[in-house]
């Protein structure tokens, strides 16, 4: 079948928009018509060159929400009219990772996808007779998309796709890191180092547990009123404040009990660990540094009892967790609606790469 879809054919060129051939889905995989896709820093990030793994002419997106078209053969848990998310952290439920019940990282396709191929090795999407490579195993930035089986979430019906798109990434990495990752409790403190579509969504996880003082720390004062709207008790401004650390520590009465830096900076990453308290603060990195970047501490913070730790989507399992979470919000216990900033057809793809490159979005939308 022939889709429309936005290429990235090579590093640092704005996409275009291009009608490309798409293969029906092979042994245990999936197609989807996308109705929504939400455009995230990750994508940028392989766009701009600076991703080790990235891959041209890609089609990008992992951040989707749609309706199945059709199944291969094998595909037991999906059929046609299901409403999915596609997942870029699948789930097999067999693979030593998944049955090991301490990550939600699941390696059963890791190798094919880090290619941008389907698991037999080869992909679905070309043009001319050309391959196109897939991306992170979703591929949201075209009509219709191949994925999968292991790499769908069957959601309820009633969801809006232009909304719970954005469960795909960013909601379920900010609220799944406080809630799968940290397991943070009531009553504890919590510090969220950079208050964008991430630190957001950490913020309303915390305020959802119960967590007592929420601390936002960004660079840009705009974002204090959104955070405050999701639960952040104090905001500090690290270029109006000495000692970010210190500021902190005096504000929690010894540090947090948790903090998460949601930025992707080294030297942050260090503030975000210190600012704990001793015997039991833990540290959460969310954010992804350039790559080759290393992180530095005196040992003995460590010591001294806190901890470093990281978070992937939340530390969420896929097809378990991520229907659960659309439930929460069509339950209004998350808000994603005033999160979703902009929205626009597929042919302005790039004016929404540009409203985040320059922090004017939390969240733009495409809508197919
Ligand atoms: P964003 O750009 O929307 O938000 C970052 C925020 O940090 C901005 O508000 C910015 O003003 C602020 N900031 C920048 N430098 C700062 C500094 N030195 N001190 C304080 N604030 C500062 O980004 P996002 O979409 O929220 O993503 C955040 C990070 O999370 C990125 O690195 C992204 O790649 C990563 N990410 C990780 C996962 C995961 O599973 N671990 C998933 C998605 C995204
Ligand atoms: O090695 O198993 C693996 C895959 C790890 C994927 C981690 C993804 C988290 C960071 C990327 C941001 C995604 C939008
Ligand atoms: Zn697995």
């Amino acid at each position: 079948m022939k889709t429309k879809a936005a290429v990235a054919w090579q590093a640092g060129q704005p996409l275009t928009i291009e009608t490309v051939d798409l293969e029906g889905p092979k042994f245990g995989e999936v197609l989807v018509e996308i109705k929504a896709t939400g455009i995230c820093h990750t994508d940028y990030y392989t766009l701009s060159g600076a991703d080790p793994e990235g891959i041209f002419p890609a089609i990008l997106g992992h951040e989707g929400a749609g309706i199945v078209v059709d199944v291969g053969p094998g595909v037991t848990t999906l059929k046609k009219g299901d409403h999915v998310i596609p997942l870029y952290t699948p789930e097999c439920r067999q693979c030593k990772f998944c049955l090991s019940r301490k990550t939600n990282l699941c390696q059963l396709i890791r190798g094919t996808q880090g290619k941008g191929l389907m698991p037999d090795a080869t992909s679905r999407f070309s043009l001319d007779g050309k391959p196109i490579f897939h991306y992170m195993g979703t591929s949201t930035f075209s009509n219709y998309t191949v994925a999968p089986e292991i790499s769908l979430a069957k959601i309820r019906e009633d969801a809006p796709f232009d909304k719970v798109c954005y469960i795909g990434c960013g909601v379920t990495t900010g609220i799944g890191a406080v809630i799968f990752t940290a397991k943070v409790e009531a009553g504890a403190n919590v510090v969220v180092f950079g208050l964008g579509g991430i630190g957001l969504n950490v913020i309303q996880g915390a305020k959802m547990v119960g967590a007592d003082k929420i601390i936002g720390v960004d660079l840009n004062p705009e974002r204090e009123a959104m955070a405050r709207q999701f639960g952040m008790t104090h905001f500090i401004n690290p270029k109006t404040t000495e000692n970010v650390v210190d500021a902190i520590v005096q504000l929690t009465d010894g540090g947090a009990d948790y903090s998460f830096e949601c930025i992707g900076n080294t030297q942050v990453m260090r503030q975000a660990l210190e600012c704990t308290h001793k015997g039991w603060g833990r540290s959460i990195i969310i954010g992804v540094a350039e790559a080759g970047a290393e992180i530095s501490t005196r040992p003995f913070q460590l010591v001294t009892g806190r901890k470093w730790e990281g978070s992937a989507f939340g530390g969420a399992r896929g097809r378990t967790d991520v229907p659960k979470i659309v439930d929460w919000y069509m339950e209004g216990k998350i808000d994603i609606d005033s999160l979703i900033t902009h929205t626009m057809p597929l042919e302005d793809i790039n004016k929404g790469f540009e409203l985040m490159k320059r922090g004017e979005s939390i969240r733009g939308v495409v809508i197919y």
